[in-house]
């Protein structure tokens, strides 16, 4: 059994880089992707759930008014067809999104705003007033009069394909400059458009939201976005630091075979990092001869992209549906037990600005690998209102939605993250194969056993002396552990023993958990 060195890893660095990167006090916790969800009930679960678990913040859904589409029947992508920046949506009104974002600030959580601000909807809408606060828009005729835009406002003159379509990414001005999906290509160029878009994400701002998920990023140029994000006003002082400027992570697909990388957007803001989740969905299901062993050298190691610029993952809600980019190997909620190792190994791996998904399940029907019920939208009622989340017994959700933030292996992995954030990764083991352990300064220890045999091993946990809960299996509860428990020695060392039959064949123990 190899022993890999005991000599923390350099500390990896918090870059002093610009405020962009990471939110001034970020103290460590994971933002969850709360999609979907009402305002209402955002609010609700700031109050009762996220702020006492350590979360660092929740990325909502577009805010902003979209089109209502009929046919398929309200699919969730519909948000990602904006018809005005009206702050009304199918997650609620101005007002509860207003009230939303104080609720949550007041208890410490922040709000990152998804805002599409590439495109307007889709060439063939058509016309009419079906939309989620009744603006009217004509598409074909490119009006917007409730923002207002005009055809003069689109990239029309600039695309070069045939179709008017992106044809071929590997033609950068045609990612940039023709229509995605057939979305209505805005002109970020043109004063006037500028000018709008800046409004929308200063109402947000002023508004309490704490920064931003710019979607389809690739397909804006980055000295349009500089301009942007430079005239974005700083973070309300009600609830930030005097001079905060936004957190801005940008949506770039970038796995590596196109022309159009990552690393253009750097400068402006974090980036989404995708092969993240595509190469730890490969590690954890074993293929391509991987092995969690090789996960020693994760993060810049593995080609990541900086960790200071990195917003990662393991499933969004793109690529747990089969759109977007990471393929097969994506781990999702449907894998639950793969997917809370993974999700784990994300929490307490120092590589990253992290983002937990949260769903709703759906009836997949996959036909020759393609999921024809992608595109259904969130638990609704008849009529297309999306329903309440409404929370169980036993802390879980009903009514559809899976709530993988309320999982205990993961909210507690979430509450590690906090609590070792800033500590550099120490005392590295493993067994050559798919045994796996490490620490984070002597605030936290994971063991991870995804061989198919007993993990049996005696290990240098950095910790002090004492006994441990381990908070996968249970939690500490007053003065004792719900689950299995940890003795620790006077030398920092605790004898592991993990079937690989076990629910969840892992271990976490950390500074807080201790008795
Ligand atoms: C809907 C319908 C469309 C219809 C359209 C307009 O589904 O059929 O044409 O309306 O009528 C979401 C849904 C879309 C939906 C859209 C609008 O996903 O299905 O379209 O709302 O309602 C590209 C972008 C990326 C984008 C992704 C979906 O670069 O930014 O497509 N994601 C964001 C949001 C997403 C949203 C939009 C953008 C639009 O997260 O939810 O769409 O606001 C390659 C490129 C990627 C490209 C993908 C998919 O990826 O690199 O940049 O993403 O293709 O087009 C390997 C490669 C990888 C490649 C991948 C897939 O992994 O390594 O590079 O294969 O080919």
């Amino acid at each position: 059994m190899k022993t890999r060195t005991k000599w923390c890893l350099l500390a990896l660095g918090f870059g002093l880089g610009l405020s962009q990167y990471h939110s001034h006090t970020h103290h460590g916790g994971s933002i969850v992707h709360l999609f979907e969800w009402r305002w209402s009930d955002i609010a609700d679960e700031c109050e009762r759930y996220l702020a006492p678990s350590g979360f660092h913040g929740v990325q909502i859904s577009p805010p902003s008014e979209h089109i209502v589409v009929s046919k398929p029947h309200r699919p969730w992508w519909e948000r990602y067809q904006p018809v005005s920046y009206n702050l009304c949506s199918r997650s609620g009104t101005e007002h509860e999104l207003r009230d939303m974002i104080r609720r949550c600030n007041d208890v410490g959580v922040k709000i990152y705003a998804d805002v599409v601000i590439n495109h307007m909807c889709m060439a063939d809408a058509g016309e009419g007033s079906r939309s989620t606060c009744g603006s009217y828009f004509n598409a074909s005729r490119e009006e917007f009069p409730s923002v207002p835009y005009s055809a003069a406002d689109f990239n029309d003159d600039k695309c070069t394909s045939g179709s008017g379509n992106i044809e071929n990414y590997q033609d950068i001005y045609q990612v940039r400059n023709c229509r995605l999906l057939g979305l209505l290509d805005l002109a970020q160029d043109k004063e006037h458009v500028r000018g709008k878009i800046v409004d929308y994400l200063n109402t947000l701002v002023d508004m309490g939201v704490a920064g931003f998920r710019v979607d389809a990023c690739k397909h804006m140029w980055p000295a349009d976005l500089k301009v942007l994000y430079g005239r974005l006003h700083n973070l309300n002082p009600k609830w930030f630091p005097k001079g905060s400027s936004p957190l801005i992570y940008q949506e770039v697909i970038d796995l590596g075979d196109e022309p159009i990388k990552a690393g253009e957007y750097y400068p402006l803001g974090r980036v989404t990092e995708f092969k993240y989740g595509a190469m730890l969905g490969s590690v954890f299901r074993k293929w391509n001869g991987y092995k969690l062993s090789d996960l020693r050298s994760w993060g810049e190691g593995w080609g990541l992209m900086p960790s200071d610029k990195a917003l990662v993952f393991v499933d969004n809600h793109d690529n747990q549906r089969g759109h977007g980019a990471g393929g097969a190997s994506i781990l999702t909620f449907w894998e639950p037990r793969l997917y809370k190792m993974a999700v784990a190994f994300m929490l307490a791996h120092p590589y990253g600005m992290t983002r937990v998904m949260s769903s709703y399940r759906w009836d997949r029907h996959i036909v020759k690998g393609k999921d024809e019920n992608d595109w259904v939208g969130p638990p609704s009622y008849p009529d297309g209102t999306t329903k309440p989340v409404p929370i169980g017994p036993d802390g879980g959700c009903g009514d559809g939605w899976v709530c993988e933030h309320r999982w205990p292996q993961i909210r507690n992995m979430v509450t590690f993250r906090v609590i070792v954030n800033g500590q550099p990764l120490c005392n590295w083991w493993d067994n050559g194969s798919n045994q796996i352990a490490f620490g984070r300064g002597d605030r936290g220890f994971i063991v991870i056993n995804n061989d198919e045999c007993f993990l049996d091993a005696t290990l240098n946990t950095g910790l002090t002396a004492g006994t441990y809960c381990d908070v996968i299996s249970g939690q500490k509860t007053g003065d004792r552990c719900t689950g299995k428990q940890v003795t620790v020695d006077s030398r920092g060392r605790a004898h592991f023993r993990i079937s690989n039959m076990d629910q969840d064949p892992f271990i976490a123990i950390h500074r807080d958990s201790k008795l």
